[in-house]
């Protein structure tokens, strides 16, 4: 088992090598263009960090109103987590949708009280976050997540 291993960190040091040095051979799938190729020697032990941002925090306002702790949030396209408290009296959850009235993105369930991590593939553009709760969106629980 453990020579399996050996061969694959040893295959893996060796494209990492390879791209390091400027190799003209386009045996890599990566769409990224030649001058990154500085910075894949170190994204070989690290490809995995590299690759999730740390996630967005929201909260519904904890006094009981019908709003967010924020009224924007901003990530990186690709996989968004963002992690969603209700410490309200009132349960609520979390929507995005496309622009202002989109196909759904995601959503959490509508909870009461502690936390749940909403995880969504989201291309560049602008989304709504809301609460699906009926009343609640149009009392001001919304915001607007731009996505770059
Ligand atoms: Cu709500």
């Amino acid at each position: 088992m453990s020579k399996i291993w050996a061969g694959l960190i040893a295959a893996l040091a060796a494209v990492g090598i390879a791209a390091c040095g400027g190799s003209s051979s386009s045996s890599s799938t990566k769409t990224s263009a030649p001058a990154s190729a500085t910075t894949s020697s170190a994204a070989t032990s690290s490809a995995a960090a590299a690759g999730t941002s740390a996630p967005l925090t929201l909260a519904a306002d904890p006094s009981g109103q019908l709003k967010f702790t924020k009224t924007t949030l901003s990530a990186k396209a690709g996989e968004v987590k963002i992690e969603f408290t209700n410490q309200a009296s009132l349960p609520h959850n979390l929507t995005i949708v496309q622009g202002s009235g989109g196909a759904v993105a995601g959503a959490t369930p509508t909870f009461q009280g502690g936390t749940k991590t909403l995880s969504v593939k989201l291309k560049p553009g602008t989304y709504t976050f809301y609460c699906s709760v009926p009343g609640h969106r149009q009392a001001g629980m919304q915001g607007t997540l731009t996505v770059q």
